[in-house]
Order: C-alpha cells, then structure tokens, then sequence
C-alpha cells in the first residue's frame, strides 16, 4: 500500500524526511511550549497512522523550543469550557495518536529537553525510547490543577515508573529530572548536551533494522504485554514465525554464517 506524507499538509507538526529514511518530527507550536490541542493531536494521528505505509523507517520526536511539551492545551481547555462527553471524545482522539506511536511498528525516539509534562509525558511516554539531557524534568502537574490524567498516563507512566511513583507524582507535584529520571525508568538514555544527536543516532541506528523485524518489535512487544503468559508466548511464536522466516533475514543469516557479520560485543 503506496501512501504519501506531505510536509506542507502538517501545521502543528513540522516534517523533516532525511535521505536515510529517518522522519523528524517536531512539535512546533513553541509559543505555546508545544501544548497539546486538537488539532495537534489530529495531526499526529495523521502522521502515525501512515508513517510506515509511507515508508518511514524511524522517527525523531522533538519540541520547538527549549521544551518538550506542556501537556493539554490549558487555555484552549478552558476557552472551550466543554461537556463531559466532548472532553471523553477529545481524550480518545489522544489514544487514537498514541496508539498509532506506540503500536505503529515504527520506531519512535523522543528527544527530551525542558518540560516532560502532564499531556507531554503521555506523548513522551507513548514513545519507544526516551532520551534527555540536564536541561529535562518530568511531571504531572494534573493534580495540582484540578485535573486527571486523560492522554494514558495511567497505563504508560504506571507501566514505566510503577503504581506507587505515579501516584506520588500526582498527589505531590513530584518533579523527576537528572540521573534519578533514568533511575526510575523515565528515559533510557541521558546526554550531556545534543540530545537531539543522540536522539538521531539512535534514529538511525534502529533504520538500519529491516522493516519487519522493526515492526515486531515496535507493535507486538507492547500488543504481548495486553495478553496472559499463554496467549502472548503464542502469539510471539506467530510473529516469529512470520519474521524469522522473512526473506530479507536469509542475507543476514548467511553473513553471520561466512563470518561477515559484526559478532557482539560489549561496548562502553
Ligand atoms: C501554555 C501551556 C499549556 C505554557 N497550555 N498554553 N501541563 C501543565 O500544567 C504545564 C503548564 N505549563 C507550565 O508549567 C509552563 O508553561 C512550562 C514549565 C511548560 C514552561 O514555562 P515557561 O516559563 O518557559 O513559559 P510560560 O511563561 O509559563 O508560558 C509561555 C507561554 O506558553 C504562555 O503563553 P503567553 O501567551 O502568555 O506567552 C503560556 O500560557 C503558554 N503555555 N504551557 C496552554 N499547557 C488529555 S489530558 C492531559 C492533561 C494535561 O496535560 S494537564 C496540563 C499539564
């Protein structure tokens, strides 16, 4: 299925195609430190839902600006003084684009600076690797507004800090940043500074991937972890039956079997 994602069609999100198939994708309403409204949410809907019929290999999710993102447009929020059954359907529309992130199948890198906030730790969060620097904090600020969580906070955040750290951070104004972040599971990697080159390297890493395997790990991993032991060893074993078996695999196989191939190593 040939689709085309046009750069011009996005407004909240600016689309940067590189020549080795590696999407920057940044969030660029800085005047609002990236806030999170509809039309933002349906843009990323858009984005996530073709990316890999598109032919995207990986993506680089970045903010304008000094920060990630602030979360739920707070003004625009409170501007539309909605009902509660428009704000249920607006929180659905953030599952739809988090779910097209995080089960897409194609790898998602977040570059982290400044603000990881309430909606924009969801957005964070729904990514497949975290990267920060000095400069990035984490919070849910939700609590102290009067708020609750909409955007899957309670699935994803739970999922990477646990029950109990989620729950202190609401109740609390908790705020995560340095190595304590990547201690409790905020983010993979930390960086002095160019959180931005880690992020891309890390990009470019994955792109090197085949697609396939790529998307296994980028859909069936999150889809396994919905399911009992059973039903997900079983399901693993389908996904494995389709991925190790792919053609593009045999090539790899016979490199490793003439002693082409890089072999493993520790690293620094
Ligand atoms: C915003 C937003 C926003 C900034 N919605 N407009 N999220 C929060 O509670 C975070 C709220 N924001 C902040 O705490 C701070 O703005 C930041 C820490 C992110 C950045 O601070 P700073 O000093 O760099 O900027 P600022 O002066 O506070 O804001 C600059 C502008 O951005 C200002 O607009 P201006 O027209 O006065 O220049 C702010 O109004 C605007 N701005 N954040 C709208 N969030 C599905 S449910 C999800 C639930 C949630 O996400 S709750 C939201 C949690």
């Amino acid at each position: 299925m040939a689709v085309t994602l046009d750069p011009a069609q996005f407004e909240n999100l600016l689309l940067e195609p590189r020549d080795d198939g590696v999407w920057v994708v940044t969030v660029n309403r800085p005047h609002k430190r990236n806030a999170l409204d509809p039309a933002t949410i349906e843009e990323l809907v858009e984005f996530f839902s073709k990316a890999r019929f598109a032919g995207v290999k990986s993506v680089v999710l970045a903010g304008a600006g000094d920060h990630f993102c602030a979360g739920l447009d707070l003004i625009e929020h409170h501007d539309a003084d909605r009902a509660p059954e428009d704000f249920m359907h607006v929180c659905l529309r953030w599952h739809e684009a988090f779910n097209k992130m995080e089960y897409g199948g194609v790898p998602v890198i977040a570059a982290l600076q400044g603000a990881v906030v309430g909606g924009g730790l969801e957005l964070a969060s729904s990514a497949h690797v975290r990267v920060m620097d000095d400069s990035t904090y984490f919070a849910l600020p939700e609590g102290q507004r009067g708020l609750f969580t909409g955007g899957g906070a309670t699935i994803r955040v739970a999922d990477l800090v646990g029950k109990a750290r989620m729950i202190d951070m609401m109740l609390m104004g908790r705020v995560y940043h340095g190595q304590e972040a990547v201690d409790v599971g905020l983010a993979q990697y930390k960086v002095d500074n160019d959180v931005f080159g880690k992020a891309l390297a890390l990009a470019q890493r994955a792109a090197e991937n085949l697609p396939l395997t790529n998307f296994a790990i980028c859909s069936a991993i999150s889809h396994m972890q919905n399911m009992s032991a059973l039903d997900a060893a079983y399901a693993e074993a389908v996904v494995a039956g389709v991925v190790n078996t792919q053609a593009p695999a045999r090539e790899r196989l016979a490199a490793f079997a003439d002693k082409s191939a890089a072999r493993v190593r520790k690293t620094d």
